[in-house]
């Protein structure tokens, strides 16, 4: 007998596969929520049954709550994954899932709703013992002396970031007091308008970090294990653009150490599912910043060097199961890097939707490839860029690298431009190669060539 009979798949693109494939190899039956436009999506062709949930805008589809609801009872499921992006952290969400009697493959809906909250996930990981970036530790008040004395403590440049932000939206970094209110009021002003809140808090501003992650699974016995870290740091506009596991230049000590900070954080709010902290790493140190309390895009470097199948696992705890591993099962073997593959101008980064003339997937050992796309298919406007994923896999960094240089050169896919040309690129980049890069370095370099180029 499966965990559960049927899951309702309440995403897109490669992740629903990626979904539907876990569901499938553990005897679950599946259905596929679709847009009008993405009928001919791989995996609504795969899945036990289909419901087309609205037209082609997010919002009237796989935003669209009570199609979601609807569906999901007309089809007798059981249960709702959201995958990432659109409702997957969307608290009001999980409510309305759970008050119609179904699971949802996830955290608490209080628990989302306390991560969707900066400040409030701040506060709670600060009280569970994680190391967060010296701070106002709370909301930013309306009095003027408070703020710019906080900002004197705190030490200039700091960074102005919304309750309601994250992801890189909403923040101002202000380097001089003359500057410090006027950013507080914008910021204030900008969160207002785009959350709903106008909620501001106050860090440090560290320069220089990289950007690393911890993944962790907890289920509902009390049981929490940490998947080790993953960097990524390489992106453009708060978009990344490739991950590696293990994080180059963190010891097995360091690895430990904040590993078990996190999953005492996790006992200690009760988490459950698969959660990952977000930390800034700067000169040795980890400073978290955010939760996030989904499954994430770069899930696959993660389950490579672990051998653990993370939707897997996200589905058996939310079906009460027992976590599979004790941290000690945990091991970590080899070097994994994930190239994301977007539809889009690789000079420009302009979206560029349309006809997948001819694709030819690379393979061989060490090559992972989770996509939806196949020979004809249309990729449509209306949603994000990404059309797969490459994962390289080896037993160190160069491996790993080595067989995603080959996996691109050997990738065909015709009819729309995609960023393969910028990956084969940084698969060369001398910074790259000799690796721990921070948040800023991808950007500098594409700066750069631009202007070499010209
Ligand atoms: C920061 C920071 C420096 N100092 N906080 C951007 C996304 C959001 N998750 C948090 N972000 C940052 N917060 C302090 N105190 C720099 C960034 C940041 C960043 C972080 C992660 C990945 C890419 C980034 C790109 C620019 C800025």
């Amino acid at each position: 007998m499966a965990v559960f009979e049927k899951v309702v798949i309440a995403n897109r693109g490669e992740i629903a596969l990626r979904i539907l494939r876990a569901c499938h190899a553990m005897g679950i039956k599946t259905v596929a929520l679709h847009s009008t436009v993405d009928r001919n999506l791989k995996h609504v062709g795969m899945a036990d049954e289909s419901v087309c949930i609205g037209p082609a805008p997010g919002t009237d589809s796989y935003l669209n709550v009570p199609a979601i609801i609807a569906a999901t009872e007309v089809t007798d499921a059981v249960a709702v994954h959201p995958g990432y992006g659109f409702l997957a952290e969307n608290a009001d969400f999980a409510e309305r899932v759970e008050e119609s009697g179904f699971v949802f493959i996830g955290p608490k809906p209080e628990t989302i709703r306390l991560m969707g909250d900066k400040v409030s996930a701040i506060k709670a990981m600060k009280a569970a013992g994680v190391p967060c970036v010296p701070g106002s530790d709370g909301p930013l008040g309306e009095d003027a002396a408070e703020c710019i004395r906080i900002a004197r403590d705190i030490g200039y440049p700091v960074i102005i970031k919304a309750a309601g932000g994250g992801g890189g939206r909403g923040m101002r970094v202000v380097h001089t007091e003359a500057h410090l209110m006027n950013a507080i009021a914008m910021t204030r002003q900008e969160a207002g308008t785009a959350f709903g809140d106008s909620t501001v808090y106050m860090e440090k501003y560290l320069e220089n970090p990289r950007h690393i992650e911890i993944q962790v699974m907890a289920d509902r016995h009390g049981n929490a294990i940490h998947l080790g870290e993953r960097d990524c740091s390489m992106q453009r506009r708060h978009q990344k653009v490739l991950e590696e596991a293990p994080a180059p230049g963190i010891s097995e000590d360091q690895r430990k150490r904040i590993g078990s900070v996190c999953v005492e954080a996790c006992k200690r709010i009760g988490y459950r599912g698969a959660g990952t902290f977000e930390f800034l790493y700067d000169d040795g140190r980890f400073y978290f910043i955010e939760m996030n309390t989904r499954i994430q895009v770069e899930h696959p470097v993660t389950e490579r060097i672990t051998g653990v199948d993370l939707i897997k696992e996200q589905i058996l705890m939310a079906a009460g199961e027992p976590l599979s591993y004790a941290q000690k099962d945990i091991r970590f073997q080899g070097h994994a890097i994930e190239c994301r593959i977007n539809a889009e101008d690789p000079e420009t980064f302009m979206p560029c939707p349309g006809s997948v003339d001819a694709f030819h997937a690379p393979g061989g050992p060490g090559v992972r490839v989770d996509t939806h796309i196949y020979d004809g298919y249309r990729i449509p406007p209306n949603y994000d860029s990404m059309i797969g994923k490459l994962i390289g896999y080896g037993e160190n960094r160069d491996v790993a690298i080595a067989r995603l240089r080959v996996a691109l050169d050997e990738m065909v896919l015709r009819g729309v431009k995609t960023n393969v040309p910028l990956h084969q690129w940084i698969l060369r980049d001398r910074g790259f190669l000799e690796s721990g890069q921070n948040i800023h370095y991808l950007e500098k370099r594409i700066e750069e060539r631009a202007g070499q180029s010209k």
